[in-house]
C-alpha cells in the first residue's frame, strides 16, 4: 500500500505532463485545423486517469471531500478536455478566415493556464452570472499593492432596517419556511432531504449522510437563529425541497474581528437542480442574516467559485483497510498485497499518551484558554468563548469525540484532541456494507508532546470507535502528521470562502484554523 502514496506523488506529475501534452496536442491539432485530434486530446488524458489506477481511494466529501487520487485525475482531464473544446473554438474561427496561428493558438492556452492558477478571470473561465453580482472577491480583480482594493468589508455598511422583509421570489408552487431543528419531525425532514440529495463524491459512490443527532448538534450552536434555518416547501405538499443554513460565530481575519454567519448545507432536491434555485436560496439566506445586523459570511465548498480565500485538501488514513477495499473507497495498487496494506495501516490497540481521557465539562475552561491561545497562530481562525468551546468540543455520543491530556502536578491541559463522526453511505452497495465510517479531525492543540503522536493517538481512538477511515484536512499544522501517519492524499478540494470581506491575498491552507462540520 506504500504504493498509494508513491502513485499519488506520481499522479501529481502525471497532471504536470498531462498539461504539457494538453499544449502538444493543441499545438498539433490546431496545426492541423481538425477538431478530432482536440477532442482526443481530452479522451486520450481521461484513458491515461484510468489506467493509473492505484489506490482509487473515494469519499464523499464536506462540500466534495473527496478522496481517491484517479477521480481528481479524470477531473483534471475533463477540465482540460473541457480547454480543449476551447480551443476548437478558435479552430472554428480559424475556418471562418480568422486563422491562429500555432503559436497563437499555445499562447492562449499557456496564458489562460497561468491566469487559472492565478486565480485571475479569463474569457475561456466560466463566468458565474450570480456570484460575479456578489460582494466577494472576484477572479481578475487587481489586488497589487498600490491598487484601489483595501481588505475588509466589500460593500459599505447598511442598516439591518433597510432589509427588505420579505424573501425573493421562488418559482411558482413552492414557498419558503424556517426548519425547526427542535422539532423531532422537521428535524427528520432535513435528514431525509440531505441524506438523499446532499453531498456525494464525483463518481456518485458516497453520500454524506448526516445523523440527527449532528444536524442538532451543528445548527443549534449557542444564540443561534431558529430563522436561520431556511427551507423550501412545495406548497402543496409541505414536502421540503431544499435547504440552507446559517450559524452565527466569530471570526479573526488578519488580526480583524468579525461577527459573521456560518452557512452551510446548501441542498436542493435533485428534480430541482439547475433552475437557479440556490442564488435565491443564498439572496434569502443573506436576507435573513442581515435582518440581524450581521453583514459579513464564511462558507466552504467543492467547486469553484469567485473566489477563494484559500483551497485545502483532504487527506484520508485507512483505519479497516479491508473493508475501503470491499467498498471501492480505496484500491490497493497494482503490487500491493491485502496482508502487506493491514500490516502499513496497524495501530496499537491503545493510546500511548499517558494521562489522555475523555474531556469533560469541567475541562471547558481550560479548553477553552488551551484553545484561543493556539488559535491566535492562524490568519483564520474562529474565536470561541466557554459557551461555545461547550458546544461544540464537549463530547457527544457517536457526533463528537473529544480528549484532553491533564498535567497531574499543575492540573493544567496541556493537549487537546478532537473528531466528529460524519458518515456517507455507500450509494449502489455490491457488500454487505452499508456505510462508511468516516472521523474527521476538528481542532487538535499539542504543547507536552509533538503533533504528530497526539494524532496516532486520535486514529487509534477512532479505530476503537469503529471508524473505517480518519480524514484530515491540510490546515493548521497537520501537514506534520499526515504523511508520517501514513495518510494518502485525497482528490477533492474544499475551497474556503469570505463572503462581504476582502483580503487581498491567498492564505496557505496552513494559515486557515477554521473546520466546517
Ligand atoms: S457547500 C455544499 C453544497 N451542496 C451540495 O453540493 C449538495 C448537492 N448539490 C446541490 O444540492 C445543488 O447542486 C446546489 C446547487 C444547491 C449546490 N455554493 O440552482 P442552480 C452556484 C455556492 O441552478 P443547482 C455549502 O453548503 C453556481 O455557481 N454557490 O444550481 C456552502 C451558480 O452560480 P453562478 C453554488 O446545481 C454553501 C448557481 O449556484 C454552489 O441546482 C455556501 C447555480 O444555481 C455552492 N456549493 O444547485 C453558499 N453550487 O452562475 C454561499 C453551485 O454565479 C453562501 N452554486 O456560477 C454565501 C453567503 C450568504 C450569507 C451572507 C450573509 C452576510
Amino acid at each position: 500500500m506504500r504504493l498509494s502514496v508513491d502513485a499519488s506523488i506520481a499522479r501529481a506529475r502525471s497532471r504536470a505532463d498531462s498539461v504539457s501534452r494538453a499544449l502538444a496536442d493543441a499545438s498539433r491539432s490546431a496545426d492541423k485545423r481538425r477538431r478530432p485530434a482536440l477532442r482526443r486530446a481530452g479522451r486520450d488524458m481521461r484513458a491515461d486517469a484510468d489506467a493509473d489506477a492505484a489506490p482509487r481511494a473515494a469519499s464523499a466529501d464536506a462540500n466534495a471531500r473527496v478522496v481517491g487520487a484517479d477521480a481528481s485525475d479524470a477531473r483534471d482531464a475533463r477540465n482540460d478536455a473541457v480547454r480543449g473544446r476551447d480551443v476548437e473554438g478558435d479552430v472554428d474561427r480559424a475556418r471562418d478566415g480568422d486563422a491562429p496561428t500555432v503559436s497563437s493558438v499555445v499562447d492562449a492556452l499557456v496564458k489562460h493556464h497561468l491566469a487559472e492558477r492565478e486565480g485571475k478571470r479569463t474569457s475561456r473561465m466560466p463566468s458565474h452570472e450570480f456570484w460575479e453580482t456578489q460582494p466577494v472577491r472576484q477572479f481578475g480583480e487587481d489586488t497589487s499593492r498600490g491598487a484601489e482594493l483595501r481588505e475588509g468589508p466589500i460593500d459599505p455598511p447598511k442598516l439591518a432596517s433597510e432589509t427588505s422583509e420579505s424573501g425573493g421570489a421562488l418559482p411558482p408552487g413552492y414557498e419558503w419556511c424556517s426548519c425547526d431543528m427542535t422539532d423531532s419531525r422537521t428535524q427528520e425532514e432535513v435528514y431525509e432531504l440531505l441524506t438523499n440529495n446532499y453531498v456525494e463524491d464525483d463518481d456518485a459512490m458516497f453520500r454524506f449522510q448526516y445523523s440527527q443527532e449532528f444536524l442538532k448538534w451543528a445548527l443549534r450552536p449557542p444564540e443561534y437563529h431558529g430563522d436561520w434555518h431556511v427551507g423550501v416547501r412545495l406548497k402543496v405538499t409541505q414536502t421540503l425541497v431544499a435547504f440552507i443554513t446559517g450559524v452565527p460565530a466569530k471570526l479573526r481575519v488578519k488580526g480583524k474581528e468579525i461577527d459573521l454567519a456560518e452557512i452551510n448545507f446548501l441542498c436542493i432536491h435533485k428534480k430541482l437542480r439547475s433552475k437557479r434555485i440556490a442564488p435565491t436560496l443564498i439572496k434569502e439566506i443573506t436576507r435573513r442574516v442581515n435582518a440581524k445586523d450581521v453583514w459579513q459570511a464564511t462558507y466552504t465548498a467543492g467547486v469553484l467559485l469567485p473566489k477563494p480565500i484559500s483551497k485545502a485538501r483532504y487527506w484520508h488514513r485507512s483505519l479497516d483497510i479491508k473493508k475501503l477495499v470491499d467498498i471501492g473507497f480505496t484500491r490497493l495498487g497494482r503490487d500491493a498485497s491485502m496482508s502487506r496494506a493491514v500490516q502499513m495501516f496497524k495501530l496499537a490497540a491503545k493510546p500511548k499518551s499517558e494521562g489522555l481521557r475523555h474531556m469533560t465539562e469541567a475541562d471547558v475552561p481550560r479548553v477553552t484558554a488551551l484553545l484561543s491561545k493556539y488559535l491566535t497562530r492562524f490568519a483564520v481562525a474562529p474565536i470561541m468563548n466557554e459557551a461555545e468551546v461547550r458546544h461544540w468540543l464537549l463530547p457527544r455520543e457517536d457526533v463528537v469525540f473529544s480528549y484532553v491530556v491533564e498535567d497531574e502536578k499543575t492540573n493544567k491541559i496541556t493537549d487537546f484532541v478532537s473528531f466528529y463522526n460524519l458518515p456517507s453511505q455507500i450509494i449502489h452497495s455490491k457488500t454487505k456494507h452499508k456505510t462508511l465510517k468516516a472521523a474527521y479531525s476538528y481542532y487538535n492543540v499539542a504543547t507536552s508532546m509533538p503533533l504528530v503522536k497526539l494524532m496516532e493517538d486520535a486514529l487509534i481512538l477512532a479505530r476503537n470507535n469503529a471508524f473505517d477511515v480518519f480524514n484530515a484536512l491540510d490546515l493548521m499544522e497537520n501537514e506534520s502528521f499526515l504523511s508520517a501517519l501514513n495518510f494518502g492524499i485525497g482528490d477533492g478540494n474544499l475551497h474556503y470562502y469570505l463572503y462581504n470581506w476582502r483580503i487581498l491575498e491567498d492564505l496557505e491552507p496552513s494559515e486557515i484554523a477554521l473546520v466546517l462540520t
